[in-house]
């Protein structure tokens, strides 16, 4: 997905919701899996570097160079804390202040979410924003020039009375409305 948006509309800003950062050069020896993309999104240059961001970050890490390295790749962390302490709106107004009038792509590992709203995933943490907080940051997103966007491990088999289901569709629902905000106002969404 990201190497077609950046055919289309050049490198894009990049907005990522996750527990973790995935941006590890390799994970078990493999260098495509689903805890690498985001380094190899910079290393191929579909993403612009001067606006990457992580909301949601509280995972433990999986070497002591993961913080700089994802650094020097040029993202922005806020935690699951940051989001608490400052709030939605702040928090909002930060990102689309980094986004400006960049494309942006948004991609939402269901893993953000604590557990008690998102039980089914295969690598849940404590401590995650709620279903409330993600939905309204995504809210505040509107005006941005959201081009494409991806939702990402859902896990039916571990899930409960369908609350990861609840909580990805509802997800899926706002990203599609910033979509459809952009075709009722300028450019065309992928
Ligand atoms: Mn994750």
């Amino acid at each position: 997905l990201l190497r077609a948006v950046a055919r289309r509309h050049g490198p894009v800003a990049l907005l990522h919701f996750d527990a973790h950062l995935d941006t590890w050069d390799t994970y078990f020896g493999a260098a495509y899996t689903h805890g690498t993309p985001f380094r190899r999104a910079v290393e191929e240059g579909v993403v612009d570097t001067s606006a990457l961001s992580h909301v949601g970050i509280r995972g433990p890490l999986y070497g002591r160079k993961d913080l700089d390295d994802d650094e020097k790749m040029g993202f922005g962390i806020v935690t699951s804390a940051d989001v608490l302490r400052r709030g939605v709106d702040e928090v909002a107004d930060q990102l689309r202040q980094r986004i400006g009038d960049r494309p942006l792509y948004v991609s939402v590992d269901i893993d953000v979410l604590d557990p008690a709203h998102a039980p089914g995933t295969g690598t849940p943490e404590a401590g995650g924003l709620t279903s409330r907080e993600l939905l309204e940051i995504l809210r505040g997103l509107a005006g941005c020039r959201l081009v494409s966007a991806d939702l990402v491990e859902v896990a039916p088999a571990y899930d409960h009375a369908e609350m990861t289901s609840v909580a990805a569709s509802h997800t899926a629902y706002e990203l599609t409305t910033l979509m459809a905000r952009q075709i009722a106002g300028e450019s065309t969404p992928e």
